[in-house]
């Protein structure tokens, strides 16, 4: 049998190369081997994505190929998903999630939902090139205790700011904790638009979830 970093590895490259067929083939040899399912969807999967970048920013690779990766990762993003193991949430709440306006990379905003599931939220997902004001929609239609945005471009960000700008507007700011997410969105950029977070991945996404659903909760008494 293969070891861990073998398997890692392969489904790194499978992933790169964007074989679909490898990709699933190595997710479901890390169930076998009983590796760690998000370890693997990390250490392989987005780690890949960061591979694939390079090789777009050289023009090794267009769109097409990283269309191929992208499908290739949700393939075994797909089979690794029900294996993820992670602590419960004391406090289930709703959760708003979405990309924003604009914007269709949806990769990260799908691992953010996978493991907020899994830690028990209730994930209302909106998908990507999500209209602002649906946020808004939606968080009054579902009484949410927090909003997740997620934009992987400069130039979908400022979507971001609107949303947060529309919830001051409609005076419900305080009732909800707002996350920003995505390879652009810095800590300092958040903070600048007023949002109350932002976690670097998908797992630290959980703490922070927590943390600030207890926080929401004891203003409220
Ligand atoms: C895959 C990819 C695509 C795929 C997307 C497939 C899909 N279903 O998502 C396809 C091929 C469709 C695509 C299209 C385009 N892309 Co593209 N793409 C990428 C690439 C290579 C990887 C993104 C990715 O999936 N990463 C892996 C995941 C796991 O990481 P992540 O998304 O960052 O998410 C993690 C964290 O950021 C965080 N997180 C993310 N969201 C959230 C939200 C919350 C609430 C929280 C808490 C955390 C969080 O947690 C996640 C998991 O741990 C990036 C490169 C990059 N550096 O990001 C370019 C990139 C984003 N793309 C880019 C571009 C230019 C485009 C196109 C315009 C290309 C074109 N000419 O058509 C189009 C845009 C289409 C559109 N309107 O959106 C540029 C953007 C540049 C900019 N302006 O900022 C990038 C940076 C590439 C580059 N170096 O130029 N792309």
């Amino acid at each position: 049998m293969a070891s861990k970093e073998e398997i890692i590895e392969n489904f790194k490259k499978a992933v790169i190369e964007g074989n679909l067929e490898e990709a699933k083939k190595w997710a479901e040899e890390a169930i076998k081997a009983g590796l760690d399912a998000y370890e693997v969807i990390t250490q392989g999967g987005a780690k890949a994505m960061e591979v694939v970048n390079e090789l777009y920013e050289k023009r090794e690779y267009f769109v097409p190929e990283v269309l191929c990766s992208a499908v290739a990762l949700q393939a075994g993003v797909d089979i690794l998903k029900p294996h993820i193991k992670v602590e419960k949430t004391k406090v289930p709440s709703k959760v708003i999630l979405g990309v924003v306006e604009g914007d269709i990379h949806d990769i990260g905003k799908n691992l953010v939902k996978i493991m907020l599931s899994a830690a028990g939220f209730e994930v209302i997902d909106l998908g990507k090139d999500v209209p602002l004001q649906k946020f808004i929609e939606a968080i009054k239609e579902h009484n949410a205790e927090l909003l997740g945005m997620s934009a992987l471009m400069s130039t979908t960000m400022p979507g971001m700011k609107k949303v947060i700008d529309l919830l001051v507007q409609e005076g419900i700011r305080d009732k909800v904790k707002v996350m920003v997410g995505g390879g652009p969105v810095t800590p300092e950029w958040a903070k600048s638009i007023g949002a109350d977070a932002r976690p670097k991945d998908a797992s630290e996404a959980i703490d922070v979830a927590k943390r600030l659903v207890e926080e929401l909760k004891g203003k409220k008494g």
